[in-house]
Order: C-alpha cells, then structure tokens, then sequence
C-alpha cells in the first residue's frame, strides 16, 4: 500500500509526471486499487449561483468584468431556483452541489446570509454541498462550517510563478491563506488547478507538488483542462491533449492516493475513449449536467452510457475519503 505523504520533494514528482505514459497509468492504477473502490466514480453539479461581473483578472475567466465575454454581469440567483437546480441535480444521480460566485471574496452581506441558508437547505437534502465564493475570512468559515458546508474549493491554478503571469489582483499568498482558513475550520478542501494555459510541465510539476506537500492533502484535486472561451486572453489557447490530462490525473493519485480527483473542465471536448484512460488514470469524480459554471458539459444521457459501458457506478454521498477497503483492513 502507497504510503500517505507530504514530503514530496519536486525532483521525485518530476520523475513520476515524465514517466512514460502506459507505465505511469499502470503505476497510478496501481494506486487508485489500492486505496478506492475502482468501479466509483463520484458525480457532481455546479450552478453558477452569481454570474459575471467579477472584478477580478484571472485570464481564463469568462466572468472578469475586464474581458468582452458572452457572459454578462447577473444578481445572485432566487433561492427557489437554486433548490429546485440542487433537486434536479439530485434527482440526476449526483451527490454532490457546488455553488460558485464570480467574487473575490465572500462579503458579510444579504447575499451571503442566503448562501448560508442555501447550504443548509441542500445540506438537508442529504447532498454533500461545496462552495466557491472566493477568499474567505475565518468568521465567515465558522458559519459556512457550522450551516453543514462538506468542502470549499479554491484552486491554486498553476505554479505561483506562472499564477503571478495570469492574474494581477491578488496573490498565491491569498489564495493559500483561504485554503488554511478552510482548513482549519474542518471543512474538506477542494484544491486544483487547469493546464493548457501555456504553463511549462515544470509549472504542473510544481503546483503537483504545492498540493501533495501541504500540512494535509486536499479531500479533492480538479483537474480543469482549460475551456478556451471567446473573449479572454485565453481564447486562442489549443485544445489540451488527452494525455495531458491523463499525466496531470496520474501524478496527482500517485503523489495524493487518497483523495478524489476529479477530471473536471474539459471533459466536454473529450471522448469517451480518453476520458476512461482519465479513470483508468486514476481520477474518481466528474462533474455532470448541461452546465459547468458558464460553459457547456458533456450530455447526461452520453454520460450514463459511459458509465454503462465502463462498468462505473456513483459512489454514494458521504462516503469516507478513505478506501473501506483499506479501513476494514485496519479494524483486522
Ligand atoms: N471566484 C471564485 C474563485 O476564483 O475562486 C470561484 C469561481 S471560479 C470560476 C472557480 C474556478 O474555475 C477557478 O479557480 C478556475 O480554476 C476554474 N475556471 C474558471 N474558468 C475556467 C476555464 N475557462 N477553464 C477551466 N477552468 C476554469
Ligand atoms: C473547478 O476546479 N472547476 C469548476 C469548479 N472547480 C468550480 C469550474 C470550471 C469552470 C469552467 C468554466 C465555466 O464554466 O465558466
Ligand atoms: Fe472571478 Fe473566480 Fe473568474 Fe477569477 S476565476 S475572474 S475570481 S470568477
């Protein structure tokens, strides 16, 4: 059984991510077996519950208020059609919802009292929810926390050298600043990052590394290929190669064997075929439904074939990070 560490030191990641590829999925494999059931696949659903008009300036974002995008500045939406998405979410097979705002940060105002509200409710439905609403302060934790919030996500996007290059208003520093506020208040982090931006694989190796050496892995590593969208700096990005994503999913279930990762943006251009070399690499968790934020997602209906011919099934909500497996193993 692959020890849990947090000691990976950026030469050995370097030689895992320039492994040749079947060998590196085999090895990932390997990994995944041993510390998840390999037939799961974790199902999840994002709503997008405050569009657009965000002031910050990532360069892949369709939401930056700088960018002439398709995406126009909304209001927050009304919480009846954010229960009734979170039902139909549900209803489709998936046990987890994911809230995101286009804020820099989470505000002690009106909109932020509906969001608690909104996990709460959610919560009740037996759903595990997750939010990202941008850096947050400790108090605001404390009460996300407490209305039964499971997970946070707020990705670390690439190395910090290359972040410094694609976004101006704030730093690798805020960023990892929320993650321990997160953290510390016991709820799971959900930290990734995208490739296809134009970073180097030294840039991937070392955001690899800045998640598998924090004081304790992430619950779940997003993988995002980037979705090249019309109007931001990004647009004329190619497409990412497959076997990038399936090298980038490796090296995170080598270096990270228990946590979910997930083969997130992107999954949209890719076929079935390359998305189950993904599986096969190691990743657990996709996000399904007509939407990812602002952006189209693979058809539900593909998605249940998928699973059907690859022989997966969802893996229920609630369910320990940790392999059963593994557990029952221990109680011995
Ligand atoms: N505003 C909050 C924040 O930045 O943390 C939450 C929402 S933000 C859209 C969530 C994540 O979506 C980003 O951190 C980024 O990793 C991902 N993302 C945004 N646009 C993307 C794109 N065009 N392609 C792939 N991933 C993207
Ligand atoms: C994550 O890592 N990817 C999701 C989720 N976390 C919030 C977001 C992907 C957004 C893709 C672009 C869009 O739909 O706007
Ligand atoms: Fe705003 Fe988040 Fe998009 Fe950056 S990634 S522009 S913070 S919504």
């Amino acid at each position: 059984m692959a020890d849990i560490r947090t000691d990976w030191t950026l030469d050995e990641i370097e030689s895992i991510y320039n492994t040749p590829l079947l060998e590196l999925i085999y090895q990932a494999a390997t990994v995944h077996r041993e510390h998840h059931d390999t037939g799961e696949v974790q199902v999840c659903t994002l709503l997008s519950i405050k569009t657009g008009g965000c002031p910050e300036d990532c360069a892949y974002c369709p939401q930056s208020a700088r960018y002439q995008t398709e995406v126009d500045a909304e209001k927050m939406l009304d919480s009846d059609v954010i229960l009734s998405a979170a039902e139909k979410a549900k209803d489709a097979g998936s046990t987890r919802f994911c809230m995101g705002a286009a804020w820099r940060n989470a505000r002690g105002n009106k909109d932020f009292d509906r969001v608690i509200d909104m996990v709460r409710k959610v919560t009740d439905m037996d759903m595990e929810v997750c939010c990202t609403l941008g850096m947050l302060t400790d108090e605001q934790a404390v009460k996300l926390k407490e209305a039964g919030l499971y997970a946070y996500n707020h990705n670390l996007d690439s190395s910090e050298d290359f972040y410094n290059r694609i976004i101006s208003t704030r730093t690798y520093e805020d960023r990892l600043e929320t993650l321990d506020t997160v953290r510390n208040n016991e709820i799971s982090v959900c930290c990734g990052g995208i490739i296809g931006m134009g970073e180097t694989d030294r840039d991937r190796i070392e955001l690899i590394h800045n998640l598998s050496t924090m004081p304790s892995h992430p619950g779940s590593v997003p993988i995002n290929a980037l979705i090249a969208v019309k109007g931001t700096p990004m647009e004329n990005q190619p497409k990412v190669p497959w076997d990038d994503m399936a090298r980038m999913i490796a090296t995170a279930r080598i270096t990270m064997p228990d946590a979910m990762v997930r083969l997130s943006a992107g999954r949209v251009n890719m076929s079935m075929e390359e998305q189950a070399h993904c599986f096969m690499a190691g990743a657990n968790s996709i996000f399904t439904g007509d939407k990812l934020l602002t952006t189209c997602n693979n058809d539900l209906n593909e998605d249940q074939q998928m699973f059907e011919r690859l022989g997966l099934t969802p893996r229920a909500a609630f369910k320990s990070e940790k392999n059963d497996a593994q557990e029952e193993v221990a109680a011995e």
